[in-house]
């Protein structure tokens, strides 16, 4: 039994210089699994004389627990120096500011369309939409502009491709929202009142015109509308949406789709170079207007007999421009998160008239 101290000693030091868990493991194994060392001490036990037996047996018994709690303490401290050490590494400052992550703006060609569309909204205009892609037909013959047309011309106009041999007629990047409100006559008859705004295209490129650019079109269809309700609408608008009252000036013009034509200015004054609206005695032109053909009329599947009425069309890029201050029309579609940031209007801010749009 002399050698029982000096395994008790070797396997409690052992134990008690254990790096980890999985070196205490195998000491566990090496000393009380099947084949251990311990185990194989107690298997003696058998061939012992029962006296000898009565002295070994508890003994063994008793190193066998004294280095399973050994086992066992050092596996708890190990994990406490483990969860000590993580908690050491792992710290966080939860005084710190948090970080900062920058919300996007509201682009001013979304804002104005909404703005626009709350004004027209609440004198009564529904707001219709269509495609962006279009036949020969919706874009230039429902609206009475002939084939010879420079509107029509390969230089304004965008068509699509077709495959070689396929010679159905191309399909055009619709060059005005016209045929989306020919699309609502057809679909709904008169009477009429709807807005049209929405993303149009033409094949032109300098300082003052991109090849996308934003337009809204207004008509409004019924047995006895006139110019002099055209001219109400407009001034209506004009004055809400630049938040003070706007004088406008018609001017006798020429489109294929409106009899009379009209295009139309509204007051303002030139002062160190930047345009200011509703004041002075200059004029600025921002729209076309007139009573709608009755060759449009009737391609729509409006009886010109009975129905009459009044379109326009403006240029939204032009009107955020001039609310807003913007000198450089190609910026507006650059993309540039400074310009967006600097130009941009916070979400969540709902144009609504009640709240000066
Ligand atoms: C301009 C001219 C205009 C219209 C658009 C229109 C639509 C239908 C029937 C008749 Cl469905 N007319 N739209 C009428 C006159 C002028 O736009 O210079 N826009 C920037």
């Amino acid at each position: 039994m002399d050698g029982l101290n000096d395994l008790r000693g070797g396997w409690l030091e052992r134990i008690a210089e254990a790096a980890d868990e999985a070196a205490l493991e195998e000491l566990r194994v090496a000393a009380l699994g099947k084949k251990g060392e311990i185990s194989l001490k107690m298997r003696e036990l058998g061939r012992m004389t029962p006296e000898e037996r009565q002295v070994a047996g508890p003994a063994l018994n008793a190193l066998k627990d004294e280095v399973n709690s050994a086992l066992a303490a050092k596996k708890a401290a190990l994990g406490d120096a483990a969860l000590e050490a993580r908690l050491r590494g792992e710290w966080l400052d939860v005084t710190l500011p948090g970080r900062h992550r920058r919300v996007g703006t509201i682009h001013p060609v979304s804002q104005v369309m909404e703005e626009v569309t709350a004004i027209f909204a609440d004198m009564g205009f529904a707001v219709a939409e269509g495609p962006q892609i279009e036949t020969d037909w919706y874009n230039f013959d429902a609206l009475n502009i002939p084939g010879h047309h420079p509107a029509r011309a390969e230089m304004d106009t965008f068509y699509t491709h077709r495959a070689p041999g396929d010679n159905r007629p191309p399909h055009v990047l619709r060059t005005h929202t016209s045929p989306v409100q020919i699309r609502h006559m057809e679909a709904h008859g008169a009477p009429v009142r709807v807005i049209a705004p929405g993303r149009v295209y033409r094949a032109d490129y300098d300082q003052t015109h991109t090849p996308m650019f934003h337009q809204v079109e207004g008509l409004a269809i019924d047995r006895d509308i006139s110019m002099a309700n055209l001219k109400w609408v407009l001034e209506e608008f004009f004055t809400a949406y630049f938040g003070t009252s706007v004088k406008t000036r018609f001017r006798a013009s020429h489109f294929p789709f409106t009899e009379p034509s009209a295009e139309v200015d509204i007051q303002c004054s030139w002062e160190g170079g930047t345009v200011k609206v509703g004041e002075g005695d200059d004029w600025l032109e921002v729209l076309g207007s007139g009573m709608v053909h009755p060759h449009v009329l009737r391609s729509a599947g409006v009886d010109p007999d009975e129905w009459q009425g009044f379109a326009f069309g403006m240029g939204i890029d032009r009107i955020a421009m001039l609310k807003y201050g913007i000198p450089d029309l190609r910026a507006f579609f650059d993309s540039d998160l400074r310009w967006l940031r600097h130009y941009g209007f916070a979400a969540l801010e709902v144009p609504a008239v009640h709240s000066g749009v």
